[in-house]
């Protein structure tokens, strides 16, 4: 059986368990006291040098970097399929999920780490107030892409919204309101079941 070592409160793990639900997969949820560093703990880091959340573990294969995950899960059990079939449409969704992880991902980490894990005090407004305003421009960006459109790639929901959904769910906790397209992607993604059974405690 699979097994994905993860954390509740992790948004790239919450990439994985809604790509499960989504697959009607089961896995073994191990869950990891981060908050005792048991992901800093020899046994995980033989598994997982980078001592990070998510990793997933099939039969003797050990895998992170929760794209790599999403691949592998798409590889292995392509029905019922995340990404569409053509060519095309494969490169627009690899495309999207690195952008996401570059342009939304990273700044998101920037500003809810210190926003949800440490007092006031310990905050770094200068690269909390640069990750927000690189997140603004980012949707705006996507807010031309998604006029006329309900879903990203393919038009309808996919991989794309699976990486997408851990991270725009702290939109409010950072104070970004979403341009009016973005707003709609972002509410459909977020009602999806697998988005709500994965919903972390904020
Ligand atoms: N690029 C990695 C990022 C994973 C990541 O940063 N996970 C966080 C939790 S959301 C983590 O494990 N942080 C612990 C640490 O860096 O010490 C992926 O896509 O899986």
């Amino acid at each position: 059986m699979l097994k994905l070592h993860h954390h509740p409160l992790s948004t790239y793990s919450r990439r994985v368990r809604m790509a499960l639900i989504e697959k009607g997969l089961e896995a073994e949820l191990i869950e990891l006291d981060m908050a005792r560093g048991a992901h800093r703990e020899p046994g995980y880091l033989a598994l997982n040098p980078y001592g990070r959340v998510p990793t997933l573990e099939d039969d003797g294969l050990v895998l992170y970097e929760s794209t790599a995950i999403l691949e592998y899960l798409e590889a292995t059990h392509p029905s019922p399929p995340l990404v569409p079939a053509d060519a095309r449409g494969r490169a627009l969704v690899a495309m999207h999920v690195k952008l996401c992880d570059i342009q939304l991902a990273r700044q998101t980490g920037i500003i809810i780490f210190p926003k949800r894990f440490l007092p006031k005090e310990r905050w770094d407004q200068a690269a909390m107030g640069q990750a927000k305003k690189e997140i603004e421009k980012h949707l705006g960006i996507l807010e031309q892409q998604l006029r006329g459109k309900q879903y990203l790639a393919a038009d309808r929901f996919g991989l794309v919204e699976v990486c997408y959904a851990p991270f725009v769910e702290f939109l409010p906790l950072m104070e970004i309101t979403p341009p009016p397209a973005v707003a709609g992607w972002v509410a459909r993604m977020l009602e999806r079941p697998s988005a709500k059974e994965t919903k972390p405690p904020m």
